[in-house]
């Protein structure tokens, strides 16, 4: 068990309100992950596959209605309204408790409860941090094990002193109607019942890293951020490391996995992290950035060898896939996978596969694999100290409006750059697919404080920075008046990449427009790339008439947060204004 006497009375209350009929400590080891395994293979929860072409790879096929987060049962429960703000729904604390352990209370009667404890980062880094989930899913363990570091190590690191985020998930009946996710910053609490699936029950990873995390990340002079990190190797052996910020499902993962097109000899990229990033100024006036996770929980369908051949051969081996099909030789299959759709497909229920019920894997279903097994993870990311950041990068999913790439004009621009990102929704979470909403810094599900404190909090943070990194803007998918895209997208994206290096590195060409420096057309390297000189101009395009609506829908959506948002952003929404209005009279 454990020395930690708050801990160890934790549990043991928990024990007493939830009823389980065995509590079980993980330590994280082999044998321990076997026997859950073995478990799950008798009751029908895992199906193992081929071992031949997937050795230790595993289905899990969740319940129909479990399958995404649920951005509508999800709370910030501070004891001030204000504080959850306008992005986040609010439940009292106390109301919150008492719903939570009116549904806890027995819950685990017949089931184990697992206690996991885990570190959020690399081991010995001053800037991870801890946790202790407990759950009655042998599931969650499982990925919890891919996803974080778990068991003794981190439980020696609570017991040496180190404060740790409390996590309580239970599946319950996994009844729609009795579910919810609910977060209390200010008691560093997570209680989370009724979901099973990823970023609903895995409480290490946006629960803690992300909503818990980046209040802390406030009190203490930090960030939290829903970003991938990596490294781009130039031919002369230099490595420049990015953030990059998406909403989910917008190709984080393959961004972070990229392989250069063929032109770019020497070039090579290096993942860090492909979902989160913890950033920290350093001594030396730079930012710093660790991955608190350990594996990929990354969206299946669309990835393949020519999408992303760096996340294939990651995922041949002990990974778990979750709502992904079945092919009768027992292989896992999605749509845009390489292999053609065999005969005897499976779906993501267990039916046999007929398209006129939907895909054959739900749009989001998907992959658990640990990091260590990606050809290009990182060397430097288990590097306790992180690594440092030239720039970040902001993007959405946008068919029109936004250019491929633009530059903030500096940190303050930047952050209202990030504030304004808008993105259109995906399956990631339950809802409408394709609806445009502002996405701020791609935080709008998991920023656990008011969206006006947190935009404050990153003006605080560039004039803190001796070398504040640079501020861009993406956008792969703008589309043609026929609905095409207009940028390959995928190994492609290294082009732009290189461009935010060179600008970075103070070279290469750009325009100054009201909204950023944008390439002009000969500063992107199209070596190699068959692209037609209009299709460029539309890419790079910064309409004004377009812009100046853009503008006034950003107004409206800051004016949501009433007082409490920063001078400095209205002042950006102005600047721009004014600028895109001389450019409309001249
Ligand atoms: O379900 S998760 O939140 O873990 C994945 C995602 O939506 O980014
Ligand atoms: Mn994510």
């Amino acid at each position: 068990m454990t020395s930690n006497l708050e801990l160890a009375t934790w549990v043991e209350q928990m024990a007493s309100l939830m009823q389980p009929e065995a509590v079980h400590w993980c330590d994280g080891s082999e044998a321990e992950n076997q026997t859950l395994v073995e478990t799950m293979l008798k009751d029908g929860s895992l199906l193992k596959l081929n071992p031949e072409t997937h050795l230790n790879c595993y289905l899990h096929r969740s319940d129909p209605s479990d399958v995404a987060r649920v951005e509508h049962l999800t709370f910030v429960c501070t004891r001030n309204q204000e504080d959850a703000g306008p992005n986040n729904n609010w439940m009292a604390p106390e109301e919150a408790h008492r719903k939570m352990d009116a549904l806890y209370a027995g819950c685990m009667r017949g089931r184990v409860m697992y206690v996991i404890p885990y570190l959020m980062g690399p081991y010995d880094s001053p800037y991870s941090r801890a946790g202790v989930e407990i759950t009655d899913s042998p599931y969650v363990v499982a990925n919890m094990r891919i996803m974080a570091r778990i068991g003794t190590r981190a439980l020696r690191h609570i017991e040496s002193g180190n404060s740790f985020v409390r996590g309580l998930h239970s599946v319950g009946e996994l009844d729609p109607e009795r579910r919810f996710i609910m977060h209390f910053p200010e008691e560093l609490l997570i209680k989370s019942f009724g979901s099973g699936y990823g970023g609903n029950a895995l409480l290490g990873k946006k629960c803690h890293a992300l909503r818990i995390a980046s209040w802390q990340a406030r009190t203490e002079g930090w960030l939290a951020e829903h970003m991938l990190i990596l490294g781009l190797e130039d031919p002369a052996g230099n490595t420049t490391y990015v953030a990059a910020a998406f909403p989910s499902a917008c190709g984080k993962t393959n961004l972070a996995m990229l392989v250069p097109p063929a032109a770019f000899k020497g070039w090579k990229v290096w993942t860090v992290g492909d979902d989160i990033a913890w950033l920290h100024p350093g001594p030396d006036g730079r930012l710093y950035a660790i991955n608190p996770e350990a594996g990929f929980f990354g969206v299946a369908p669309g990835t393949s060898m020519k999408t992303n051949p760096n996340c294939m051969s990651t995922l041949g081996r002990n990974a778990i896939y979750t709502n992904v099909a079945l092919t009768p030789d027992g292989k896992p299959w999605w749509e845009g996978i390489d292999d053609p759709e065999p005969e005897g497909l499976t779906d993501w229920q267990g039916r046999s596969f007929d398209r006129s019920q939907g895909p054959a894997a739900h749009p989001n279903s998907r992959f658990t694999v640990s990091a260590q097994q990606c050809p290009s993870y990182s060397v430097e990311a288990n590097s306790p100290g992180g690594v440092p950041i030239s720039a970040i990068i902001f993007g959405g999913r946008r068919s029109s409006v936004a250019p491929l790439v633009y530059e903030a004009l500096d940190w303050a621009h930047g952050v209202f750059t990030g504030a304004s990102v808008a993105s259109e929704t995906t399956a990631a979470a339950v809802g409408q697919v394709g609806q445009v909403r502002r996405d701020p810094m791609a935080m709008k599900p998991f920023c656990g404080y008011n969206f006006a404190d947190y935009w404050a909090h990153w003006n605080t943070l560039g004039p803190r920075l001796a070398h504040p990194p640079k501020v861009f803007h993406v956008n792969w998918f703008r589309k043609d008046a026929e609905g095409r895209y207009l940028w390959p997208g995928f190994g492609e994206n290294m082009r732009v990449l290189k461009w935010i290096v060179e600008r970075c590195a103070g070279e290469a060409a750009a325009l100054r427009t009201p909204i950023g420096h944008v390439p002009d057309l000969s500063g992107l390297d199209l070596a190699g790339l068959d692209i037609r000189r209009n299709t460029l101009e539309a890419l790079l395009a910064v309409d004004p008439t377009v812009w100046h609506r853009e503008m006034e829908e950003i107004a409206q959506y800051f004016a949501e947060f009433g007082a409490r948002v920063p001078e400095a952003l209205l002042q950006q929404v102005e600047r721009i204004r004014s600028e895109l209005a001389s450019q409309l009279a001249a």
